[in-house]
Parts: C-alpha cells; sequence; structure tokens
C-alpha cells in the first residue's frame, strides 16, 4: 500500500495517569505551542484539530492497573474519535498523553484496517501486564495489549476484540526493559531492535527491517512514537528519561524513512513533559518529527 495523506485530523490526550509522574497530560498543548497546526497547512494538508480528550479523576483501586477505570475511559473516547477520523478518510495524528493512548488509538486503526504493522520507537518495551508489572504503572503496558498478551481489559473496547499480530511488531530504540518484560517480549514473537541494533546496524538498516516486519502483509505501519527513546541531553522534557538513547538524527532518520515507505496510516506522538522541558524544545521536537513523519522534506 502506498498511502497518500492529504487530509488530518489532530486528536490531543490529556492524560499522564499511566505514568508515575504527573505532567505529560500537558504534552498536547505543547506540540500545538510549537506551531503544528499552522505547519502542516504550511505543507498543504487539510489539518483539523479535533481538539482534547481530558482524563478523569485519579483511581487507586487497583494497584496492579493504576488508574485502570479513568485510563479505560479516555481511551475508549479516543477509540471511537480515532474510528470517526478514519471514516471520514482522514489520517490521525495522536498527541499523548502517557503512552497508554496507544491501547485506544491502535485498537482502532487495527479494527478500521482489519491488519495493521507497528513501529514502537521507545526507550521502553511497554510490554508488561498486570503480573509481570513492577510498578502497576500502565504506560507500560499498551504494546503487550494490543497484540493480545493482556491486559484484555485495556483494549475490551466494544466490537474491537481484535489483536495485532506480534510478527508485524517491530520495537525501535529498547534500552530499559525489564527481566520479566524481556522474556514475555521474547517469547511473543515481536521483533526488537534494541538501542545496541541501532549501534551495530545503524538506524537506517533497523528502519528497513522494521519497515518490512510492519508493513509486511499489512494494510500500512501505525507508528507509536515515545519521545524517551531519544537520549536526555536532547530531549529533556520526558517523565521516564533513560540515558544513552537515540540521538536527535537517527531520530529523524527513522521519521524520514517511515514517511518514504509510504506505508503510514497513523501516528502517536506521546510522552512529553513540559513541566521537565527546557524552554519547549522537546515539545518542539515532538511537533519536527510528526512533520517528518508525515513527509516533511529537508531538501
Ligand atoms: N517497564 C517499567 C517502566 C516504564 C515503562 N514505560 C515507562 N516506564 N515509561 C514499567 O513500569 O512497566
Ligand atoms: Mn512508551
Ligand atoms: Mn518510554
Amino acid at each position: 500500500m502506498n498511502n497518500t495523506i492529504e487530509k488530518i485530523h489532530v486528536i490531543g490526550m490529556q492524560m499522564d495517569l499511566g505514568a508515575s509522574k504527573r505532567g505529560v497530560n500537558m504534552g498536547p498543548l505543547a506540540i500545538r505551542y510549537s506551531g503544528l497546526m499552522e505547519k502542516l497547512e504550511e505543507l498543504s494538508f487539510s489539518a483539523s484539530d479535533k481538539g482534547d480528550i481530558l482524563a478523569g479523576d485519579p483511581d487507586p483501586s487497583n494497584p496492579k492497573l493504576k488508574n485502570f477505570k479513568p485510563i479505560f475511559e479516555a481511551n475508549r473516547s479516543l477509540f471511537e474519535k480515532v474510528t470517526t477520523s478514519l471514516k471520514e478518510g482522514a489520517f490521525p495524528v495522536i498527541l499523548g498523553g502517557d503512552h497508554s493512548v496507544a491501547a485506544g488509538s491502535i485498537s482502532a486503526t487495527n479494527q478500521f484496517y482489519k491488519k495493521v504493522g507497528i513501529i514502537w520507537i521507545d526507550a521502553h518495551g511497554d510490554f508488561n501486564n498486570e503480573e509481570s508489572s513492577p510498578s502497576g504503572n500502565m504506560h507500560g503496558m499498551p504494546l503487550s495489549a494490543v497484540t493480545g498478551f493482556g491486559p484484555a481489559s485495556m483494549v475490551a473496547f466494544s466490537g474491537s476484540d481484535q489483536y495485532v499480530d506480534p510478527q508485524n511488531v517491530a520495537v525501535v530504540g529498547g534500552r530499559d526493559i525489564d527481566p520479566g518484560e524481556r522474556k514475555r517480549m521474547a517469547e511473543s514473537g515481536i521483533h526488537v531492535f534494541s538501542i545496541h541494533d541501532v549501534d551495530r546496524l545503524g538506524m537506517a538498516e533497523v528502519m528497513k527491517r522494521a519497515i518490512e516486519v510492519a508493513g509486511n502483509g499489512t494494510a500500512g505501519i501505525h507508528v507509536s512514537f515515545d519521545v524517551d527513546a531519544i537520549t536526555p541531553q536532547e530531549a529533556p522534557g520526558v517523565g521516564t528519561p533513560v540515558h544513552s538513547g537515540l540521538t536527535v538524527r537517527e531520530a529523524f532518520l527513522a521519521a524520514e524513512l517511515i514517511a518514504e515507505s509510504g506505508k503510514l496510516i497513523a501516528l502517536d506522538m506521546v510522552e512529553i513533559n513540559p513541566i521537565l522541558d527546557e524552554k519547549n524544545r522537546t515539545g518542539i521536537l515532538a511537533c519536527e518529527l510528526i512533520l517528518s513523519l508525515l513527509g516533511k522534506s529537508v531538501y
């Protein structure tokens, strides 16, 4: 499939209940403040801002799935909003929010397109479930949930019981993965390109392989981009920084190669924490990465 993106819907998720640190609920504001809507128009897209979904109140009842109810409800709203956008022929850009928002967005694209692949760019695996999680934080679980390894309740939206095939999932940039999580990832059949693989092979080769994995036999690729994949020296505004990550150049190369593939069908840009940022550096970076993923050329 070679996807020509014309109409874009931007959907924000003001949610930070999936993380232990507060503040990523302001991510959508930081990216909009960087001029996202204006810049999309400059690139000749027909872009509409569909506003933000606001998460409800914290719910301490289940320490294994912290804040389950408000996270599920916000994700159900996102699932419906993304589905509506897809039915209207628009390309959804989801602004997080903590990474639990991918449970709603990917469930929507996978149901609509029947079979999507995922490129998950992240320092973390986000492959825990309620049993393996050391924290109970739900932003550490969405990739496991959408591939059918639980928590099943996290993706139990009405009419959506289809999981993404692990064979079509590529994680890129991983470098902080819990021991139990690592075992689950290895056994699941997903493809992991750790930061070590990026060092060894180079980002161009890693992305060539990741695009092959996620694009092979699918209707297209859903990219879920957690900005903590990038090294904290260059992206300080994130809730869970992990040292020695992707360089900004590697991140842009990945974005440009995904754009070039013509297979992108949806995009999450998540985990920007403006409270911890320096003059919105990370917000601006996230905005520019979105533009590159959508095909902005540098020359
Ligand atoms: N794997 C750990 C930490 C973590 C996951 N995602 C982020 N942090 N951002 C956990 O809590 O599941
Ligand atoms: Mn993540
Ligand atoms: Mn992460």
